[in-house]
């Protein structure tokens, strides 16, 4: 059967399209202004209760990231171009087969919280309901299935009780585990104008001091893994003073005892927990007591938190103090986890994990029933599936035979990566539906391997549910380029390939929509928190212009800004329980080989593996080359200088990254970003390194530490190449890319010299005008190449130990046609007009050195900085490093 799905009308005139930014769970409010050719202006969309106008460096740049390089546009089959006929029909051929030979079960998904709500409803119905095999998961898991858990042994339910404005009521907001000046930037400013409206403290728990924690009002560098206990203690003091709120313990919740008498055998004192902890006993007394005294108290939590083999009973830990105290569903008050993909919450409402079923249901008879009638469903499964990590070890083993990834880069993102890249050979069948053609998980290769192009953001049409359970469309406003089509078209394609028409009939997203709508309510009669059957009978034409809208949206009650104000939970008595938690402990402790923690996590303005944001050079400025964060003690131990090159291995694998030395990080621990992949940097994929342990909850992965070693790794010579077009650096070079003005930007290592390099640079560009600088003997070499008056290519290379300052030749490099005193500056090295420094401020492009100065002239505030010279001004995102840069902060910091 073929189902017509209509082309959506996209107006060549340059008509503004409200839509949602497709990074974090914020989810801003965005318009986009298409300019006909392909591109769009992007600005914050003011009536967006999200961000009210405000977008952080990642949104502002979107624009930057619409064009179509590298972009999957064809469907293949083993690497060869293919229809989308032949391709399905492949794709279709081999799941019938495989089921037929195996059962069902041995073909898997793997999702992702970046779909859209219909792609993602689509791949969940198709799975569970028609071909019938449980293993569908999604990078969810790797990112907040610990509080999914936690909230559903606390409430019974998957709910986040509170929404946006809680941040702006709260009088104390303790953020842990969560850099949200960088992950959630648009919340931090909320949370900052909250400080300024009403004095709100901040408190940030996190053993890394980020560029959060330098905003916040306390401090606390707990050890690695030890939220449990400061949360335990927490919980044992609000006892002890008498905090706790008697009454909703009694008439709302159950099991306090039990929790309490856990929390005083883990950390019966606030020096116990400091001793737990390895804080200052002031420190932990300072947050008791400002948490004991304060009634509004939000706690957010994110990847600290969620991201370790005791993820979910940290979450439980911290919602045990908001529990004890009734500070949940107030305003200004309650536990809130923050989620970090853009439809993290739709997929949840979907029913995207593998220990879900649909809408919010799981695998109660009665509740499996309801979804086999409502869906028509021939092959409903039963049980639960695969969580991520035993899915990718069943798929080693051989247990799964065909695996549909979609809309991640489990390559990169998994822990234990290279065993996953090994195992993904073995498969008969894997198909991978992007919107890239080079990410690493489209590169990958199985027996059968197949390639389809989705549409991406600005193409397609859907919805995603922002971390207050808000559900805001994304909005088409480009042409759908090449053959690429919506995720959920291509799935209902297969799944009327395999025979289920009448099921997957839909012809619109809106369509699917209505369906999942109606599923959330069918049968619900209030036993189930997610329901929006108010959206059940949505029109194409309100489909278009209603949301956002707050979940629950019912028939007959209306949507609730906070959920369990009224104390009734999801449970079967309607109480929430108190959870024992257990002692903290790492999952896995360092050794004399492995003496380091290795920390992970995300920078300011890349977006996980980068096959976007990397497209921007405004946002590749900022960290344009893969990084590891050591402390001043272990660098000098190590013998590793602050720019230099080190070797950060793990029992399972080895990167390479530049060093930066600071007291951010704790003694014994190393903190490296995980945006960096094979298709932009030589040797530095997360994944690759770390372990992984997962919760035995939640089955979410520890991702904050594994057991780690660091070396220098020695090279003889620095340099960096800039050229129109990528460059393949000669095999054995250390190298990083980075977007930069006009072209592409290398930064590298080398065991080879400046001999070599002239060499590399003659054969590379034969016919082109060479103007060179070399000085053998010293190890150094520079030149640029012209094709008449432009710039194409510029090299630089030296025997330093740290790298070579680019950022006056991206300049000249940028502007295409340097005049002499330029050309001269090119090849000497030194810069012909004062420099920039590296980018700081990315909105408006503004430098270190310019930024310094600024404060050298006078600037005494961030405000200051800002009108002497425009940094901070925008987005907001870089305040706190200005901030570090202050006087006054550069005074604390040598105290
Ligand atoms: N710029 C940017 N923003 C993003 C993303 C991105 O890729 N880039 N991704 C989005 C996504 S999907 C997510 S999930 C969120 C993640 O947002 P966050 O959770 O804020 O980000 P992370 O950097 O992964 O980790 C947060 C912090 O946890 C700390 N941590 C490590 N171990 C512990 C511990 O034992 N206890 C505590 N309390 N803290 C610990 C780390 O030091 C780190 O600073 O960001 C979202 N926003
Ligand atoms: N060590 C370590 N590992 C981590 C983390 C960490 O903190 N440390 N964080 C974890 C977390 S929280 C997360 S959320 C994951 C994120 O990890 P991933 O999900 O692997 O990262 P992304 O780069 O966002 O991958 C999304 C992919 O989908 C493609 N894509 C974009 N739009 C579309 C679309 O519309 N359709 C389709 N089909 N494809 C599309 C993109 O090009 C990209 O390749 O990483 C996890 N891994
Ligand atoms: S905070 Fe930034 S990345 Fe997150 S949704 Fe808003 S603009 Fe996008
Ligand atoms: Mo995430």
């Amino acid at each position: 059967m073929t189902v017509h799905v209509p082309e959506p009308k996209v107006s060549s005139q340059a008509a503004a399209v409200r839509t949602t930014c497709p990074y974090c769970g914020v989810g801003c409010g965005v318009i986009a202004t298409p300019d006909g050719t392909g591109g769009a202006g992007i600005a914050g969309d003011t009536a967006h209760p999200a961000n009210f106008g405000r977008l952080c460096s990642k949104g502002s740049a979107l624009g930057e990231t619409l064009g179509l390089e590298n972009r999957l546009l064809h469907p293949h089959v083993d690497g060869v171009r293919a229809s989308w006929e032949s391709a399905l029909g492949t794709v279709a051929g081999a799941f019938r087969r495989t089921a037929e030979k195996h059962g069902p079960d041995a073909i898997a998904f793997y999702l992702s919280g970046q779909l859209l709500t219909e792609d993602y409803y689509v791949a969940n119905k198709l799975a569970k309901g028609f071909i019938g095999t449980p293993h569908v998961d999604t990078n969810s898991r790797l990112c907040m299935s610990s509080a999914v858990a936690a909230h559903r042994r606390a409430f019974g339910s998957d709910t986040v009780p509170g929404c946006y404005e809680d941040l702006d009521e709260a009088d104390v907001i303790v953020l842990v585990g969560s850099n949200t000046a960088w992950c959630h930037p648009i919340l931090f400013r909320r949370m900052v104008d909250a400080r300024t409206a009403r004095g709100t403290r901040l408190i940030v728990v996190d053993p890394r001091r980020t560029e959060t924690a330098e905003e916040a009002d306390l401090f606390l560098g707990l050890r690695p893994g030890t939220d449990s206990a400061l949360f335990s203690g927490l919980l044992v003091h609000l006892d002890r003073v008498g905090a706790c709120d008697a009454r909703f313990v009694a008439d709302h919740t159950s099991g306090y005892d039990g929790a309490l008498e856990r929390a005083r055998a883990i950390a019966p004192t606030p020096a116990a927990t400091a001793a737990a902890t390895g804080l200052s006993e002031a420190d932990v007394s300072a947050f008791f007591d400002l948490f004991a005294g304060t009634k509004r108290v939000v706690t957010a939590f994110s990847q600290g938190a969620n991201q370790s083999a005791q993820g979910t009973d940290k979450g439980n830990a911290i919602i045990n103090c908001h529990l004890a105290t009734g500070r949940i569903g107030q305003p200004g008050a309650g536990p809130f986890s923050l989620t970090g993909q853009p439809n993290a919450m739709g997929g949840r409402e979907v029913g995207g994990l593998a220990n879900m079923l649909a809408a919010h249901m799981h695998f109660a008879p009665e509740e499996v029933d309801k979804v086999r009638r409502f869906w028509n469903a021939p092959n409903l499964i039963t049980g639960e599936g695969m969580k991520a990590v035993a899915l990718f070890d069943a798929i080693a083993r051989g247990k799964i035979k065909a695996l549909w990834v979609m809309g991640t880069n489990p390559l990169v993102s998994m822990p234990q990566a290279d065993v996953i890249k090994d195992a993904l050979k073995g498969l008969d069948l894997l198909v991978v539906s992007e919107v890239m053609a080079d990410s690493d998980t489209a590169s990958a290769t199985a027996k059968k391997t197949v390639l389809l192009p989705a549409l991406a953001w600005g193409e397609k049409d859907g919805t995603v549910t922002n971390s207050e359970r808000r559900i805001t469309r994304q909005r088409r406003f480009l042409k759908a380029p090449g053959e690429a089509r919506p995720d959920w078209a291509v799935l209902a394609d297969v799944g009327r390939r395999l025979g289920h028409g009448a099921a997957f009939g839909f012809t619109s997203a809106a369509a699917v929509f209505r369906q999942h709508a109606a599923l959330s309510a069918f049968e619900n009669n209030g036993t189930r928190d997610f329901d929006i059957g108010a959206l059940a009978d949505i029109g194409d034409a309100a489909y278009e212009t209603n949301l956002p809208v707050q979940w629950p949206l019912t028939k007959r009650g209306g949507t609730k800004a906070r959920l369990f104000s009224d104390g009734r939970f999801f449970t079967f008595d309607k109480r929430a329980r108190f959870v024992a938690v257990q002692a903290p402990a790492l999952a896995q402790a360092t050794s004399e080989t492995m003496p380091f923690v290795l920390n992970t996590g995300r920078v300011r303005d890349h977006w996980h593996t980068m096959t976007r944001t990397g497209k921007s050079q405004r946002l590749s400025a900022h960290r344009p080359v893969p990084f590891v964060q050591v402390h001043p003690r272990d660098a000098t131990a190590a013998n590793l200088a602050e720019g230099g090159l080190a070797r950060v291995s793990t029992a399972h694998g080895a990167a390479e990254l530049e060093v930066i030395v600071t007291e951010a990080v704790a003694p014994g621990t190393l903190f490296m970003p995980m945006h960096w992949n094979d298709s932009n940097a030589s040797m530095a994929r997360v994944g690759a390194l770390v372990r992984g342990v997962p919760d035995p909850l939640s089955g979410q992965p520890e991702l904050k530490a594994t057991p780690a070693a660091i070396a220098a790794a020695s090279y003889r010579s620095r340099g960096f190449l800039l050229s129109r077009d990528p460059v393949t650096t000669p095999a054995g070079w250390w190298w990083a890319r980075a977007a930069i003005g006009g072209g592409s930007g290398l930064q590298f290592a080398t065991r080879e010299g400046s001999r070599e390099a002239m060499l590399l640079m003659r054969g590379l560009f034969q016919g082109l005008e060479l103007a060179e600088y070399a000085d053998h003997a010293r190890g150094r070499y520079r030149c640029a190449v012209y094709d008449g008056e432009r710039l194409v290519a510029c090299l630089a290379l030296g025997p330093e130990a740290g790298r070579p300052d680019w950022e006056a030749a991206k300049a000249l490099f940028a502007g295409a046609v340097p005049g002499a005193a330029e050309r001269r500056a090119l090849l000497s090295g030194r810069a012909a007009t004062a420099g920039a420094g590296p980018v700081v401020c990315a909105c408006h492009g503004v430098g270190l050195d310019v930024i310094t100065a600024a404060i050298t002239g006078g600037a005494g505030s961030v405000e200051a900085v800002g009108a002497a010279c425009k940094a901070g001004t925008n987005c907001g995102s870089c305040i706190p490093e200005i901030r570090k840069l202050l006087p006054e902060a550069l005074a604390r910091d040598a105290a």
